[in-house]
């Protein structure tokens, strides 16, 4: 597996003492929670972000009036004299002088890092650490459901929306007690800043392009993936991915998930039982696919690694199955909105890479209007030609590179629009499509470009939609 700098400096990693001084990265949810998560304990914390207008940096002000706040581009001043760096998933690491830092002994960590530090495990809250590129959130929340419906205390943490630190410290306020299980939604920009990986189990759900802005090359984007499983705890490993499984043929006794069927009580799988689909383990059967809420071959594959991680905590029996059976999927992510003149309108919105737009393409059970667009993160959008040709009537492109995926997709020989906003595009698609038709809204892409995030992105959407009818 892949060492970066701070698996080097890994043995020499001090913990943030009195009296020393920490300089936080980043001005957003983490860096609020981490300098919450500092408050009190000694240590002297300055926090730096490198945009003068960032949102987060007036309630900082308001809770720590004496802090030291520095804004603007990041210069090699305010990483004088420190002892540690504690940086947002957010910023990349290229931002920050590392070797310097390394040459000096000053470690540059995440969020996670601190919460793993804090031995949360040996209090009595299991870990189940989760990544890939698609799915995390779905697979989340699934396991939370699984484990609410056992019984347990489980808080859904990370990339998901809470930060790790926001919720140790309502257990050091009192304000709740240690959860039984920590689901813990993990990026590979968080990945990238952690090295204690202790969990009681980790998967990797698949890997495909994405972030390619922020890595050297997918090489290293997917090897940042893998330092998941380089702790303790069970391994869960997707065996449809070619990938993962030659990253983690060197592990023993894992616990494999796939849509075949399955060949040892380790693995979770899905076989033809009397004319229908089951997900199964073993032998054993579990359920039927067709009684999952969430639609498409990809939430099986998520079922599938949920059942998986939950099993290395409790018994997957009946009232875990019920548990994941009633999960209804989150906004965002495949989401009828509306009919309108016969046409259905989806918002898969959270769709930000070209692997999730081809999952949703391939599940339509009709013919599509798609709309795509945004930041491409320097992708490549080949992979979609020969869907768009199957099942796509037209492609409406918005967004800062939408040349760009028109160069990408127009073999496909699909008529491409592009459109201005996003409400333009909405309107386009519905005078395209035919009754009985979907308008798959599926960007591939970022949504910086023209939104707040892709809930944004997913709201305006929703609200052109609407206003149609
Ligand atoms: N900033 C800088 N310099 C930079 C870049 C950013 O100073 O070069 C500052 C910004 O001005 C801003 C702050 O950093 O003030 C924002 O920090 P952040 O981007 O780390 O965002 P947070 O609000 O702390 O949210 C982060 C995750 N964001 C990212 O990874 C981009 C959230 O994931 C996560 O939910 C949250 O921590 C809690 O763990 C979001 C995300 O988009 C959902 N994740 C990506 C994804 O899912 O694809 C990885
Ligand atoms: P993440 O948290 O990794 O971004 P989400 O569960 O939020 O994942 O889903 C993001 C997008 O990926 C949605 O468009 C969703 O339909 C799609 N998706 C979900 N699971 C998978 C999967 N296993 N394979 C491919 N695409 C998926």
């Amino acid at each position: 597996m892949m060492t970066s700098y701070i698996d080097d400096c890994l043995d020499a990693l001090p913990v943030a003492a009195k009296g020393q001084i920490v300089l936080v990265l980043g001005a957003g949810k983490t860096g609020l929670s981490i300098v919450r998560w500092f408050a009190g304990k000694g240590v002297t914390v300055v926090l730096a972000d490198s945009h003068s207008d960032a949102p987060g940096i007036a309630q900082i002000r308001q809770e720590f009036p004496k802090m030291t706040i520095y804004t603007g581009p990041f210069n090699d001043c305010i990483f004088t004299d420190v002892d540690m760096v504690v940086s947002s998933p957010g910023v990349p690491l290229k931002e920050i002088p590392l070797q310097k830092l390394k040459k000096s002994g000053v470690p540059v960590i995440g969020d996670v890092e601190i919460f793993l530090r804090e031995n949360v495990r040996q209090r009595g809250g299991n870990v189940i650490a989760i990544t890939g590129t698609n799915g995390k959130s779905t697979v989340t929340q699934m396991v939370e459901s699984v484990l609410n419906a056992c019984g347990l205390d489980v808080v859904a943490v990370g990339n998901i929306g809470i930060p790790v630190l926001d919720v140790l410290v309502q257990i050091e306020l009192g304000l709740r007690e240690m959860p039984d299980v920590f689901v813990l939604e993990l990026s590979s920009f968080q990945i990238d800043t952690t090295y204690s990986f202790q969990y009681d189990a980790s998967v990797v759900l698949n890997v495909s392009e994405d972030h390619l802005d922020r890595y050297r090359d997918f090489e290293a984007y997917m090897q940042s993936k893998f330092r998941i499983y380089s702790g303790r705890g069970a391994k869960v490993v997707n065996r449809d991915d070619l990938m993962i499984l030659n990253a983690t043929s060197d592990l023993n006794e894992v616990i494999t998930f796939g849509l075949s069927p399955p060949d040892t009580d380790r693995s979770w799988g899905v076989s033809e039982i009397a004319g229908d689909q089951w997900i199964v383990r073993g032998q054993q059967q579990i359920c039927r696919c067709r009684d999952l809420r969430v639609p498409g071959a990809h939430n099986v594959c998520n079922a599938l690694a949920a059942f998986a991680l939950c099993s290395t905590l409790v018994c997957v029996n009946e009232a875990a199955v019920k548990g994941l059976l009633s999960y209804e999927g989150l906004d965002h992510r495949m989401q009828w909105i509306a009919d309108v003149s016969g046409v259905r309108f989806y918002n898969d919105s959270k769709a930000t890479n070209v692997s999730a737009t081809a999952a949703a393409i391939s599940g339509m059970p009709t013919r599509c209007v798609l709309l795509l667009g945004g930041q491409s993160k320097k992708q490549t959008f080949d992979a979609l030609v020969d869907l768009i040709r199957q099942k796509v009537r037209a492609v409406v492109l918005i967004g800062q590179d939408a040349k760009l995926i028109r160069q990408g997709i127009e073999s496909s020989g699909v008529t491409i629009f592009e459109a201005s906003d996003l409400k333009s595009a909405v309107r386009i698609a519905s005078r395209v499509a035919e009754p009985g038709e979907i308008v798959l809204f599926s960007p591939a892409c970022a949504s910086f470009d023209m939104f707040e995030n892709y809930a944004h992105r997913g709201d305006v959407f929703a609200d052109a939609v609407r206003s149609l009818v």
